[in-house]
């Protein structure tokens, strides 16, 4: 009996330990404020440790929560094909204002490269400071910030029309700093 517990005591542990280990291999990649942005790569392996409490229970509102996606992603035209740190569209269609940062994951990308709100929502894009120069420029010309490189400076502009809206870094467009506000 005693022996039993034990064992199973060990093999939790032994397992806790792994699971540990795991999870700082699969942060290792991207140097730095991950916020949850290790998504993209090979997440369905043993699926999401959840192990230490992450509950969150119904929330969104901490932040730093998870990501809902939009049940179907809009027809982006090929457009984010190659955009960097992009996934599937994130779900913000609650939000009165939403932020997204120029420079996320590795500097070369926006975060979340491609976001769904609601018509009226104002989008405010936040420098990082990582990855040098970037700015905001939409491909039909509706808006375009000027170049930033350093933490902390903000674009905004609000959508009043539904439709879907592309725009790139453009200093990084060619290296896939791309992105889209889908409007509903
Ligand atoms: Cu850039």
């Amino acid at each position: 009996m005693a022996r039993d517990t034990l064992d199973r005591r060990t093999f939790v542990r032994t397992t806790a330990a792994l699971g540990v280990a795991t999870a700082i291999a699969g942060c290792s990649g991207g140097s730095g404020s991950g916020d949850g942005g290790d998504g993209d790569d090979g997440g369905d392996d043993g699926g999401s440790d959840g192990s230490d409490g992450s509950d969150g229970s119904d929330g969104s509102d901490g932040g730093s929560g998870e990501e809902e996606y939009l049940s179907e992603e809009p027809d982006y035209d090929g457009f984010l094909d190659d955009a960097n740190n992009y996934e599937q569209t994130v779900d913000m269609t609650d939000a009165d204002e939403v932020t997204v940062e120029v420079g996320a994951a590795d500097g070369l990308s926006f975060g979340p490269a491609a976001v769904a709100v609601s018509s009226g929502t104002t989008v405010v894009w936040e420098w990082t400071g990582e990855g040098g120069d970037h700015n905001v420029s939409s491909t039909d010309g509706e808006f375009e910030s000027d170049t930033f490189g350093e933490e902390g400076e903000t674009f905004e502009h609000t959508f009043e029309e539904s439709g879907t809206y592309t725009y790139a870094c453009t200093p990084h467009e060619t290296v896939g700093m791309l992105g889209a506000v889908h409007v509903e």
